[in-house]
């Protein structure tokens, strides 16, 4: 059952696709009124009552406890403590005597307070925004009814599933290829290396940098002939200079968002002064979007889109006015000239004023920014996707963005941004995996060994164990961090082994992420999901269950020997030992500590479950899709749903599945 009311005047966002007329009366269980800081449902949360959901947002897979801004922010600066990270996903899902879904639609800001300011109670606080309730059925039902409002979750080609490298500080077609040498000589897989902002000219958008890339569609050939792609990020802002036919195409067409006067609102960010496409603007997104062609003529199929919260380092007139500010403060008390300028710089960044200074043209007419500043990275992604349905309709294109709204997963994935090299992070991946899949994002993941900060060896190994189950696979690192490719460190056969069970695993993560996607199902899911009756198994926050036949327990805390797991029934660990996958005998339901070093890998085989297995390759390429091995958890026969489409085309997707009957031998 779905029920839709209105509060105040919402922009449409395009996250929902299915219209449902609006309900009127008191949205129960929710009371709504009026307050100071706008419309405020609020509802009593009972002891034991889970909240799941948030999508991209900190703290655990519970969301209680702690309160949620809906507001789209790049702050490298992941913690526990934020409110805001880089992703708008206004779902929940209520999860005890009653349950229940909530998905609140806006593009402008909203708070989620889970139990904060009080401990038993839940609040939204917004403006304007469409407020949805979905009940029926246990928590996947919802979910599954959620997900068909919202409309498919978007399906990478299947080479996008094997494993990445990537770190900002590659400048030139030699460290490319240094890196792709490195990991052929020490014999680690590897499908795709990220280019960062240095392949630009001058950080401009659809621009090459010729003196570092001479011939970069021959250079995109020849790593592609070694079973390498590149995939190149694309920043939202565009520099502001003449003689740029992108900025002056997009000003004479009036493209770039205006402020107030009507002239192009000007940011800084890498490129210098810069300003903002109107991708919530249809013409102005479909011109963005043919902005890629430049870079897929020359063979790119893949692309990440970076800045675009958007992000700004400074507003023109912001940064003007606070130049004059500081040097009135000249001779004037010395704490007070650094405070006052410290403050006011700081302030530049990302700055809520600037936000509500500039304008779209919508198909709804002109709309101030932070209406709709939460939509702003979903469309920059769209006017990707939609343009590449254009260039080459029947094929599939990884696209992942840093930004995000639900409806966004229609047309790409997302990385959950600037984390860092640290325990608690590979926590905090694993704790969003089920809340993004909630919201429709399944091609997910996180910056492996940590973006910001130095990583160590162990810290990477760990990381990575976590990664082979997740769908976006990609080490990524910042400038100035220690380097952090596999072959850095001294363990080479073990990143050795962990790399190639990625590869072992693709049948199996390519069939369940193909079949989630067509039938709005998670990938990743709480234990409770899956055994709502098991009180234990609600309580659990550092295990998930992946796909139908798996359940995963990674190891993420320094110097442990291994960990506890709570099997939720009866299930037969697997084990990555030495490069090689062995099954272990049954564990019964319960407690059990595993001791797991650094090199190795366990997971869990469900009971009547099948795990289809490749021999582990070089790359995905590489990889012989149609000779499978299979682990079985059975005395008979158990069958499993494997998909074997093209792996490339749109239509083909789904077309290949197949039904395999597997002999089980129970051990
Ligand atoms: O202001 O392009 O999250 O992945 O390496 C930093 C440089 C800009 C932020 C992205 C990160 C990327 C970095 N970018």
């Amino acid at each position: 059952m779905i029920r839709r009311y209105r509060y105040g005047d919402p922009v449409r966002t395009d996250a929902i696709r299915e219209q449902v007329p609006l309900t009127d009366g008191a949205p129960s269980p929710f009371r709504a009124e009026r307050t100071e800081q706008g419309v405020r449902l609020s509802l009593k949360l009972a002891r034991g009552e889970i909240v799941y959901g948030l999508g991209e947002s900190a703290r655990g897979i519970n969301k209680r406890g702690w309160v949620y801004e809906s507001w789209n922010t790049d702050d490298p600066h992941i913690s526990e403590a934020r409110s805001s990270l880089y992703g708008s996903h206004n779902f929940f899902l209520l999860s005890g005597e009653r349950t229940f879904g909530v998905f609140v639609d806006c593009g402008e800001r909203v708070v989620f307070d889970v139990g904060y300011s009080e401990r038993d109670e839940l609040t939204v606080t917004g403006e304007n925004f469409d407020l949805w309730i979905l009940e029926g059925g246990g928590e996947r039902e919802i979910v599954s009814q959620f997900r068909r409002l919202i409309g498919q979750s978007y399906i990478p080609p299947r080479w996008a599933f094997g494993y990445g490298q990537s770190r900002w500080g590659y400048q030139s077609e030699e460290d490319v290829r240094a890196v792709a040498d490195a990991y052929r000589e020490a014999g680690l897989p590897l499908d795709m290396i990220y280019l960062d902002i240095d392949y630009m000219d001058g950080f401009r958008d659809f621009t090459i940098d010729a003196s570092r890339f001479p011939d970069f569609a021959a250079f995109v050939k020849e790593m592609k002939a070694r079973g390498i792609r590149l995939v190149p990020i694309i920043d939202a802002a565009v520099k502001a200079e003449e003689g740029y036919s992108v900025y002056d195409e997009g000003v004479a067409r009036g493209y770039f968002c205006k402020d107030g006067q009507g002239e192009p609102f000007v940011v800084g960010v890498w490129p210098g002064d810069s300003v903002l496409p109107d991708v919530l603007n249809p013409a102005a997104r479909a011109w963005f979007g043919s902005g890629y062609k430049m870079l897929l003529d020359c063979g790119i199929e893949g692309f990440w889109n970076d800045m675009n919260e958007p992000a700004t380092f400074y507003g023109r007139k912001r940064l003007d006015e606070t130049l004059e500010k500081i040097s009135a403060l000249r001779g004037g008390d010395p704490l007070n000239v650094y405070r006052e300028t410290a403050g006011s710089v700081d302030a530049l960044k990302n700055n809520g004023e600037d936000y509500a200074s500039f304008y779209h043209e919508t198909e709804e007419g002109r709309i101030r920014h932070d209406r709709v500043h939460n939509l702003y990275g979903y469309y920059m992604t769209r006017a990707a996707a939609e343009y590449f349905a254009e260039y080459a309709p029947d094929r599939r294109y990884l696209l992942f963005s840093r930004s995000s709204y639900i409806g966004m997963h229609r047309y790409g994935g997302i990385w959950t941004g600037d984390n860092a090299s640290r325990w608690r992070h590979i926590l905090l991946n694993l704790q969003m995996l089920p809340s993004l899949n909630m919201c429709g994002f399944l091609f997910v993941g996180a910056d492996l060994g940590g973006f910001g900060e130095n990583t160590t060896e162990d810290l990477l190994l760990r990381w990575l164990a976590l990664g082979v189950f997740v769908p976006l696979m990609r080490n990524h690192s910042a400038l100035g961090t220690r380097e952090q490719e596999c072959y850095r460190f001294g363990s080479r056969e073990a990143f050795r082994g962990i790399l190639r069970l990625r590869y072992a695993l693709i049948p199996y993560l390519y069939s369940e992420y193909v079949k989630c996607a067509l039938r709005g199902e998670m990938l990743f899911r709480p234990l409770a999901f899956d055994y709502p009756e098991d009180a234990r198994a609600r309580g659990v926050e550092d295990q998930l269950l992946f796909g139908g036949s798996l359940m995963i327990a990674p190891v993420y805390e320094q110097n442990a020997s291994g960990r506890y797991v709570y099997l939720p029934e009866r299930m037969k660990p697997v084990r990555l030992r030495d490069g090689r996958l062995a099954e272990e005998e049954p564990l019964e339901k319960g407690d059990h500590f595993l001791t797991v070093p650094p090199e190795e890998v366990v997971f869990f085989l469900r009971e009547g479950c099948a795990l289809p297995l490749a021999k582990p390759a070089e790359n995905l390429e590489s990889t012989d899709l149609s000779d499978l091995d299979w682990i079985c958890f059975s005395d008979g026969a158990v069958s499993y749903e494997l998909c074997e489409d093209d792996g490339e085309s749109r239509s083909g997707v789904g077309s290949g599945m197949r039904t395999v009957l597997v002999k089980g031998v129970r051990t």
